[in-house]
């Protein structure tokens, strides 16, 4: 029986209803359908100002929200920056971390490897973009009552969300940037979130700038990534 509220009076199992299955040709087709769509993403670094409706984060959300986790607790929290002045403390705090990254923490390798990607310490989209996504990953769930339950694979689950939410601005015509600032506890003072909540991605999303340049490199065949046995 689980302790969690979203489960609580439900009955244990019920029939899988929401699966749809599709005739083979039409599987290959939504299948080569929907990877060449997820192949026009690109991480973008340049966004433009302009406004992006509630509504398709919130849907995005929610999709986010619908990935597996370890033991379906569900533990993250994705925290949604708008407001002007929050963005430009984002900004000081995670290019305070970045000048430090850039120019003392990081090994010349790791520089040499990000130099394809012309990534410096500057980082005016956290400013510039609508909408700011901080998601946290929760070491444990706290209960209304105040008790406490662990969660499990919190990592993977959030990668998980993460990539849910990522899939799901795409398809609704929004770019994102996957920014790691590191370390990036400056976020839990700034969005007021509690020490077992650890801040793994903050996500940019907007619109590409009209001029956006993204740089040129490619993805890995099948061959390179999959063995099938
Ligand atoms: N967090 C830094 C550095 C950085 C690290 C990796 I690994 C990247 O794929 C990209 C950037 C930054 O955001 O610039």
């Amino acid at each position: 029986m689980s302790r969690l509220p979203f489960n609580q009076g439900q009955p244990a199992f019920i029939p899988l209803s929401t699966f749809q299955r599709y005739p083979e040709a039409e599987m290959v087709e939504r299948s080569r359908a929907f990877y060449a769509d997820i192949r026009r993403r690109k991480t973008v670094r340049e966004f433009t100002s302009q406004p992006v409706p509630r509504e398709v984060i919130e849907n995005a959300l929610r999709a986010a929200g619908t990935a597996p986790s370890g033991a379906n607790h569900q533990p993250w929290h994705f925290a949604v920056v708008s407001d002007p002045e929050l963005k430009r403390k984002i900004r000081e705090g995670a290019e305070t971390e970045e000048r430090e990254f850039y120019t003392h923490r990081a090994p010349q390798e790791w520089k040499d490897a990000l130099a394809p990607l012309g990534t410096d310490s500057d980082k005016p989209f956290l400013e510039t973009a609508p909408y700011l996504i901080a998601i946290f990953g929760q070491k444990k769930t706290v209960l209304d009552d105040g008790s406490e339950i662990k969660n499990y694979y919190v990592p993977e689950s959030i990668s998980i969300a993460a990539g849910f939410l990522i899939a799901a601005l795409h398809h609704a015509g929004l770019a994102t940037l996957t920014h790691t600032p590191s370390p990036m506890n400056f976020l839990n003072q700034l969005l007021d979130r509690p020490s077992h909540e650890k801040p793994y991605i903050l996500l940019v999303v907007g619109y590409p700038a009209d001029d956006c340049m993204v740089p040129n490199i490619g993805k890995k065949s099948l061959e390179e990534i999959a063995s099938f046995y």
